[in-house]
């Protein structure tokens, strides 16, 4: 700065830009700073990391969903209780969609053997449900594998009210 601003002109005019230049940063959030890829990535990380899953303790295939989740990247919160009734009514799960554990992921409430990719689909999209479910326990989805037999089936979005689409087919 000194060898710059020798003459106490030039030096007057440098702090003046160097302050412009500091305001322009204090107007921006922190989260501006850093690169754009950053931004998203420890955003999605923060929303889709942890996860709750509700499951009754003699429910072996809902602790392989778990495995399952956790090989995908999410953290999960083991939840265990006698009362899945209670829970799924808790969190608007409709009766036709019921299966064995039930997940809360963020906002969002995914029921049973719905796969990882689903999931990541459902937190990507944001799409204005309830929640996703895989309603029974098909064979061959995600902690339901017997052999390399797959039966086709449905994930299911459910909005508040009861309202079911289709929102992945596997098979
Ligand atoms: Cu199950």
């Amino acid at each position: 700065m000194r060898f710059l601003f020798s003459n106490p002109k030039a030096l007057a005019l440098g702090l003046a830009a160097t302050s412009l230049v500091l305001a322009g940063c204090a107007a921006t959030n922190d989260s501006a700073l850093a690169p754009p890829s950053e931004q998203a990535g420890s955003a999605e990380v923060a929303m889709v990391n942890e996860i709750t899953v509700f499951r009754s303790p003699t429910c072996g295939c809902c602790g392989k969903w778990i495995e399952h989740a956790q090989a995908a990247g999410f953290q999960v919160k083991d939840e265990v209780t006698e009362d899945m009734a209670a829970i799924k009514q808790q969190y608007g799960v409709p009766q036709n969609l019921t299966s064995c554990h039930t997940t809360v992921v963020g906002d969002y409430v995914v029921e049973g053997h719905v796969p990882a990719e689903d999931v990541q689909k459902l937190l990507t999209e944001k799409p204005d449900v309830a929640g996703i479910a895989v309603p029974g326990m098909p064979i061959g989805s995600p902690g339901m594998e017997s052999g390399d037999y797959t039966e086709p089936y449905t994930v299911f979005s459910f909005t508040e009210s009861g309202e079911t689409a289709a929102f992945a087919e596997h098979s």
